[in-house]
């Protein structure tokens, strides 16, 4: 009965100890970065975060307000585009940069004489 006990013991301990890795992602579950950009016209601040500096291979969750006008926001060289957002509106957008680089983002929406100059860069490092 000791052995049984004994051995009983050892084998719960075991799959405890295999399995925690596991449960952890389960438990506490990785929530990706949040950068939030709020959109202005130029002429005020045009987007409010205009450099950001994030990791490859890192889930990040883009969150876009349009904060008076409506805007849009597309990273072409990436194939991310919000489509219009509309005044107050808030889109997320998620991604994975898989390579290294520094990718231009930029206004979608003539939203004023200056809207071309409503730029702004995401730098992915190593
Ligand atoms: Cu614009």
């Amino acid at each position: 009965m000791f052995f049984e006990t004994l051995a009983l013991v050892a084998f719960v301990i075991t799959v405890g100890v295999l399995a925690l890795p596991a449960m952890d992602g389960l438990i506490m579950p990785q929530e990706p970065d949040e950068i939030i950009i709020r959109m202005y016209v130029q002429e005020y601040l045009g987007f409010d975060s205009n450099e950001t500096v994030i990791k490859k291979g890192e889930t990040v969750k883009l969150v876009l307000i349009s904060m008076d006008v409506a805007h849009g926001f597309i990273i072409p060289e990436l194939g991310i585009n919000s489509g219009i957002i509309l005044p107050g509106e808030k889109k997320v957008i998620e991604f994975t940069p898989e390579e290294e680089g520094e990718y231009t983002f930029m206004c979608s929406v003539k939203c004023s004489a200056t809207h071309s100059l409503m730029r702004g860069k995401i730098i992915v490092e190593e």
